[in-house]
């Protein structure tokens, strides 16, 4: 009864396939209604696990009805009446209870207690959970007690599940849950609130899946009798819900609080639900309507996720986007620095001015730039001054250049990760110290701007070295020193005097045009803007993995949590592979239909 059947191997596979896609959270960012996305892909697992799955493995295994409904609807005193014993708890207020009751005939124990269905709740078995205080009602959450009826027939077991408008969240959701996993609803309504809007998203949906669907409207007074039952069954066509099972229960005087109805009040629903239990073809089409259902369902449940998965892709995409244009926006304004000559000025000016003053460097220059050692003699003192000091003067101008633009770009990325739902939410969950320290460059950022200086110093050096090597330059390097000219072209690179104003333009302007002049004296003018572009792309490239790394803090956010590129399109194949094995499926009754008052649609209800 439990081995799977032959037949359906394909669509198991198919299934489990299908649940292997939804293990990992493929909707971590706020993107459009993330919480309806995710509470939709929860519910199509659960009831993968819970339901479709265990019921495809075993699809001779006994029926679960289950009775849902509205708290105060009297659907533990039903179960109880059903099986004339005091089962599980009526009457019970208590928001706290979360351990359903499963009544199953002793035959069918087994099957209830091993793991098949709802594998995720444990299995208790023994009497009326208590609550600590000796009260009647609690049960460990989590928990699935099964309690054996030996008024029960074998081949159906029936839950008395949680309200499915409870106060409690849990007990809603486990009320869901539970209603997913049954093979036959049993929906307990009563005539003062059948009306209510709940209990009817329940209807509706149990309709959109065709789900085996019974109703009861209970405690009915004795006057309404009838009366009740002909204005819901109004409502259930009007729903799209003609033809439903409907029983009516009065409500009667109880000799006690809580206490079975009498036998008689429930013979219509015990007769039907004996009916289905004892014919397997009965049971069977029960099976196959909620189960086709189910998986007809899942043709649009599941392009539903993958369209989802799809737009949880578009937001990082987005957040992505918004990363790589604050980092360029930061690469922007590393290269205005680099241009506008600011980096000229300052510490740099000045220890240029030391450099160019020494006068060593003027003796070596050639006679046609005689005229420019003259200004320049006359314009500076000549203190001494090692080169090193500018070369040093240069790193730390390059490195506050690096450190504002990646600042600037951090901010920027962050204010735009906080304008985004998503983003917000990325930045909230990496908690408030991080996301301060992601507004700023990182901590790192000044060695490794360091590092990127000093190797790009030792680049623009080899590459004076390399020029100095051909024939014609030789002797003019030498008379002028590799350090020397390396300097002059780290000068030039900076030599552009777009973003001077006033006096500036005239010293830092000065600065590089004189660089400038120097460095074609030696080289020659063309292998200056040769050897300037190469010195320029080099230090941008190098500014460039500073900022990708910069920008690597964010991304790696997004990174941890992006569903992979071919998620969507793999939930997509699967909701396909289902659908191309739907034809699996145990097949229809044919020929007449010799209904053992097992059919479950058109003709009139026993109890109306
Ligand atoms: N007098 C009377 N009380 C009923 C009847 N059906 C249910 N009740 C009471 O209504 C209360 C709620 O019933 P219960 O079965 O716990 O409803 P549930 O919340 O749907 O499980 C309990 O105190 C029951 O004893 C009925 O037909 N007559
Ligand atoms: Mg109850």
């Amino acid at each position: 009864m439990t081995g799977p059947v032959d037949g359906n191997g394909g669509l198991l596979e198919a299934l489990r396939k299908l649940r292997r896609h939804l293990d990992r959270d493929l909707f971590p960012l706020e993107v459009g209604d993330a919480e309806a996305d995710r509470r939709a892909s929860r519910e199509l697992t659960g009831q993968l696990d819970d339901y479709l799955i265990p019921r495809l493995s075993a699809i001779d295994a006994p029926l679960l009805a289950v009775v849902g409904g509205s708290t105060g609807a009297g659907k533990s005193t039903l179960v109880n009446s059903l099986v004339d014993a005091d089962v599980t708890e009526p009457g019970v207020l208590r928001p706290t209870t979360l351990a359903p009751t499963l009544v199953t005939s002793p035959a069918d124990l087994a099957w209830f207690t091993g793991q098949h269905i709802l594998p995720g709740l444990s299995r208790v078995t023994g009497g009326r959970p208590r609550g600590p205080d000796g009260s009647a009602g609690a049960g460990e959450p989590g928990t699935l007690r099964v309690v054996v009826a030996e008024t029960l027939p074998p081949g159906l077991a029936l839950l008395d599940a949680p309200d499915i408008d409870s106060v409690v969240t849990a007990n809603r959701e486990l009320a869901s849950q539970l209603l997913a996993a049954a093979d036959l609803w049993l929906f307990t309504t009563t005539a003062s609130r059948y009306a209510d809007e709940v209990p009817w998203s329940f209807l509706r949906a149990a309709r959109e899946r065709s789900t085996a669907l019974a109703v009861i409207l209970s405690r009915v007074p004795p006057e309404a009798v009838g009366v009740v039952a002909g204005d819901l069954t109004r409502l259930l066509e009007a729903n799209g819900l003609g033809g439903t099972r409907l029983f009516e229960v009065a409500e009667l005087v109880l000799p006690e609080e809580n206490a079975r109805l009498p036998r008689a009040a429930v013979r219509p629903v015990i007769d039907w639900l004996t009916g289905i239990a004892a014919d397997a073809q009965s049971r069977a089409d029960v099976v196959r309507q909620t189960l086709s259902g189910a998986l007809e369902s899942l043709a649009t449940r599941v392009p539903a996720l993958a369209d989802a998965v799809d737009r949880q892709r578009a937001g990082a995409e987005e957040l992505g986007s918004a990363v790589g244009a604050a980092y360029a926006a930061g690469m922007a304004s590393f290269d205005e620095g680099m241009l506008d000559g600011s980096l000229l000025r300052g510490e740099v000016l000045a220890r240029w001015q030391d450099f160019i003053g020494t006068g060593d460097l003027m003796r070596s220059l050639e006679s046609r730039v005689g005229w420019l050692r003259d200004r320049i003699v006359s314009l500076f003192t000549g203190r001494p001054a090692p080169e090193s000091e500018l070369r040093v003067a240069l790193e730390h101008g390059v490195e506050a250049l690096v450190r504002a633009s990646a600042d600037g770009a951090a901010e920027r990325a962050l204010e735009s990760w906080s304008s985004l739902p998503a983003g917000r939410a990325l930045l909230e969950e990496a908690g408030a110290v991080e996301a301060g320290r992601l507004g700023r460059a990182s901590p790192g950022l000044r060695r490794a701007a360091e590092a990127a200086v000093r190797s790009w110093q030792g680049y623009v050096l080899d590459l004076v070295s390399q020029e100095g090597a051909e024939k014609r330059t030789t002797a003019r390097v030498a008379s002028f020193g590799v350090n020397g000219a390396g300097l002059l072209l780290m000068i030039a690179v900076f030599a552009s005097t777009g973003g001077l104003t006033g006096i500036e333009v005239g010293i830092a302007g000065g600065t590089s045009v004189l660089s400038q002049k120097l460095l074609e004296a030696v080289f020659g003018d063309q292998a200056v803007r040769t050897l300037t572009i190469k010195a320029r792309d080099d230090l941008r490239t190098r500014v460039e993995g500073i900022m990708k790394e910069e920008a690597a803090r964010f991304t790696a956010l997004l990174d941890a949590v992006r569903p992979p590129a071919e998620t969507a399109q793999a939930l997509r194949a699967a909701a396909q592979a289902v659908r191309e094995h739907r034809g699996e499926l145990p097949g229809e009754r044919r020929g007449p239909a010799g209904d053992p008052g097992g059919g479950l649609s058109a003709e009139s209800g026993d109890g109306r």
